[in-house]
């Protein structure tokens, strides 16, 4: 009898019902990795490759049920949080793990759609600023959504001295570190880390392909199960990028649907670790 148990993770967010997005990447992604997933549903969207056709939230009370539920008997060595949409679903998650606050948690704050335009109105990034972000082990947004959640007008294009200054206004604010992704930098991308001195660059391979749905979730989830695992920061978002990469790889010849597809959580020659 194997009597070696499994590391946990719960994941805060919407179920894609394509299964490429939110909390079905978190769990693919966590059982690549070789950690037990649980969600706590945020919103149920019905949507395909093409569009999203429909957005019903979970009443916070219920979300927070699923919260504690999972917590209060199974626990978790890591968390994280992605759709949440409204004011009162970001007070509910961050009061209920305010409590939780030891276990590594990573906030990817899902602001922006991925036409790059804002979803909510801007009360929901000042929900995030005031009670989730200084809860947070690592924040992961986009520099569109960095610039949302610095209440600063929306870039046309990433300019790093602006994204420097508004991970600083956010550190002031007290976020911890934040790991800005997906910022262009010569023919590749760079997901730049702040931690509160100074930002560091961790470029990414170059993947082309146009199935790339569920990608930053998928960055996010890999990055919490490494800090799960118990690697550093750096060591984690390194980690995450290769399996990320490698999921993008795996599926760039793929035509699931007629549009944007998922990506190959488990390509044949994924190692477990
Ligand atoms: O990729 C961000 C994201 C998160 N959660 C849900 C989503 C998406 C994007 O489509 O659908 C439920």
């Amino acid at each position: 009898m194997n009597t070696s148990q499994p590391l946990k993770a719960l994941t805060i967010g919407g179920s894609d019902s394509g299964g490429a997005a939110g909390i079905q990447a978190d769990l693919k992604t966590w059982t690549a990795l070789g950690v037990y997933g649980m969600s706590a549903i945020t919103a149920v969207t019905a949507q395909n490759s093409v569009a999203v056709l429909e957005v019903s939230t979970m009443p916070p009370e219920l979300v927070a049920r699923q919260i504690t539920a999972v917590l209060s008997d199974y626990g978790a060595q890591g968390i994280k949080t992605g759709f949440l949409g409204s004011t009162s679903l970001v007070q509910a998650v961050a009061s209920c793990l305010e409590e939780a606050k030891p276990v590594p948690l990573v906030v990817d704050p899902v602001l922006v759609n991925h036409q790059g335009r804002p979803m909510f109105a801007a009360e929901v990034a000042a929900a995030y600023n005031r009670y989730l972000l200084p809860l947070a082990t690592l924040i992961t947004p986009n520099w569109r959504e960095l610039a949302l959640l610095a209440a600063m007008p929306p870039l046309e294009a990433p300019d790093l001295h602006l994204i420097e200054e508004q991970a600083r206004l956010l550190a002031g604010w007290g976020a911890g570190p934040i790991l800005v992704t997906g910022v262009p930098g010569g023919r590749t991308s760079v997901d730049w880390l702040y931690d509160g001195r100074a930002m560091q660059p961790f470029p990414q391979a170059a993947i082309i392909t146009e199935n790339r749905h569920g990608s930053g979730d998928t960055l996010s989830a890999a990055i919490c199960a490494y800090l799960a695992h118990g690697r550093s920061l750096a060591d984690a978002v390194r980690g995450a990028q290769l399996f990320t990469a490698r999921a993008l790889a795996a599926a760039a010849g793929w035509q699931l649907g007629k549009g944007h597809g998922p990506l190959s959580h488990f390509p044949p020659d994924t190692p477990l670790l």
